[in-house]
Parts: structure tokens; sequence; C-alpha cells
């Protein structure tokens, strides 16, 4: 038997094998993986930022225990697959420029594609001239955006200028996430959507879709 926290503790320790141990476990065990998601790895995500801002855990330990979340979130990403076999829409996804954080952004891309999106993930440090590119080359839909520090969520508007500019601003919904974005920032910048998290986002986009 696994303990309850077993995934919650290796995330923290950043221990990347036992995560994925304790979560192919938990699976086989019938938890839900929206249950080890937002029950255990977010938590433990949680607490590892607690612990940095109180200067009791330092940049190493970020980022390993985003590696050992990421190997562990491997593993349930084909779980996450919705029901869905026809394709609702595009939506192209990245963090952006200046920002490194990519796990929430990728549980959102993973969440999206589980639930019948075509995702074009471009990345991390994304530049507005490469979002604007990649908008038009898969003709998105949708183009979402993933912010985690204070600094660099004030990019985004700099996204939706360069939509602007490049006269597509019209053809693409603007969807906005991540930690220290609220929805009266999203509305501040013009963005079409806001989630805070994953599973919202998802019903967000297809709302966008109309
Ligand atoms: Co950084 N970091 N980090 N970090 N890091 C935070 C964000 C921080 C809050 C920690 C803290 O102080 N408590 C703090 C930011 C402070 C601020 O600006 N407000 C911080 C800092 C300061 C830094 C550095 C500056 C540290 C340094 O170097 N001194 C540095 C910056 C690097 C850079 O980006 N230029 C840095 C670096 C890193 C690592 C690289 C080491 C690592 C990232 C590894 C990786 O992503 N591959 C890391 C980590 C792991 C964190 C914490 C601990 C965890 C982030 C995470 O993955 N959360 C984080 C503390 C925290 O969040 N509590 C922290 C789990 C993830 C599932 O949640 O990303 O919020 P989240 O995504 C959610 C929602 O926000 C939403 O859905 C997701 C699922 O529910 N969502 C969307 C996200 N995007 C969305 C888009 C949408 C919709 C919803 O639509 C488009």
């Amino acid at each position: 038997t696994v303990s309850a926290d077993a995934i919650f503790d290796a995330i923290l320790q950043g221990k990347a094998q036992d995560a994925a141990d304790a979560t192919r476990k938990a699976v086989d065990a019938g938890v839900v993986p929206q249950d080890i998601i937002n029950g255990q790895m977010i938590r433990a995500m949680g607490e590892v930022g607690q612990r940095f801002q109180d200067g009791k855990a330092f940049v190493p330990q970020l980022l390993m225990a985003g590696r050992a979340m990421k190997s562990a979130l491997e593993l349930l990403k084909p779980l996450l697959a919705g029901d869905s076999s026809t394709t609702i829409g595009k939506v192209v996804i990245g963090t952006v420029k200046g920002d490194l954080h990519d796990i929430g952004k990728n549980l959102v891309a993973s969440m999206l594609e589980g639930c019948g999106f075509e995702v074009i993930n471009v990345g991390i440090d994304v530049a507005s001239d490469t979002f604007v590119d990649e908008v038009k080359k898969h003709g998105a839909d949708i183009l979402c955006m993933s912010a985690l520090l204070t600094t660099t969520m004030t990019y985004m508007k700099e996204v939706i200028s360069a939509l602007e500019e490049a006269g597509i601003r019209d053809k693409v919904k603007v969807m906005v996430g991540g930690a220290p974005v609220t929805q009266g920032f999203a509305d501040e910048i013009g963005a079409d959507g806001y989630s805070d998290n994953a599973n919202t986002a998802v019903a967000v986009a297809k709302k966008l879709m109309g």
C-alpha cells in the first residue's frame, strides 16, 4: 500500500522516480487523475512555492519539484483524453517572454487536447512575433497565454497589441491565465477569456468557440 500523500511527498522532495511510481500505484488503485492532479500535485507545488517564499527552499528545489511533477504528469496524460473524436478548434498556447514556468501551461494544453482541441504548444519564453506567426500559420481560433510572474504577465498586453498591429486581433480569441493573472487583469488588457485553473480553462475555451 502507498500512503495517501506519497505523490505529494515525492514531488515536494523532488524525487521524480518516486513521484512516477506513486502515481502509477494510485492510478492502479483507481484514483481519478483529476484527484491526483488537484489533491496531490498542485498542492505539492503550492507547498514548495510557499517554502521558497519563506526562505526555506531555493531555486534548485523548485526545479526538482517541477521535474518530479512533470514525470508524474506524463503518466496521467493518456488518461486525460476525453470522449471527443472531432476537433472543436485550434489553439496556440505558450508561456510569455521572460517566463520559464511551463507546468500549468502544459496541464492546460493537455486538458484542452483531451477535450478535443487541436493544440499547438509553442513552449516558454515566447515573444510576441512568434505568437503572431504561429496564430497565422495555423489559423488558430484561440491564443492561450500563461504567465507565472507579476513581472511577465504585463507582456500579455504587448502580445495583444502585436495581434492588432498584424491585423488579426478580430480573427483569434485571446485567453489568459497563470497564478498572478486575474479576471480584472484579463479585462484590463482586453483578453476574451480567463481561467484560474485547467478545468475551467477548457470550459472557457469551448465558450469562446461559440
Ligand atoms: Co518559480 N516562482 N520562479 N520556478 N515557481 C513562482 C511562480 C512563485 C509564486 C514562487 C513564490 O515565490 N511563492 C514566484 C513568483 C512571484 C511573483 O512574481 N508573483 C516565483 C519566482 C520568484 C521564480 C524565480 C524569479 C526565482 C528565482 O530565480 N529567483 C524564477 C523565474 C524564472 C523565470 O521564469 N524567468 C523561477 C523559476 C522557477 C523554476 C524554473 C525553478 C520552476 C519552474 C519549472 C517549470 O515550470 N518547468 C519554478 C516553480 C516550480 C515555481 C512554483 C513553485 C510552482 C509553479 C507550478 O508549476 N505550479 C511557483 C509557486 C506556486 O505556483 N505556488 C513559483 C503548479 C501549476 C500546475 O500551477 O502554473 O499556477 P500554475 O497553473 C495553474 C493555473 O495558474 C492555471 O491552470 C493551471 C492548473 O490549475 N493556468 C492557466 C496556468 N496557465 C494558464 C493559462 C490559461 C488558463 C489557466 O489560459 C490560457
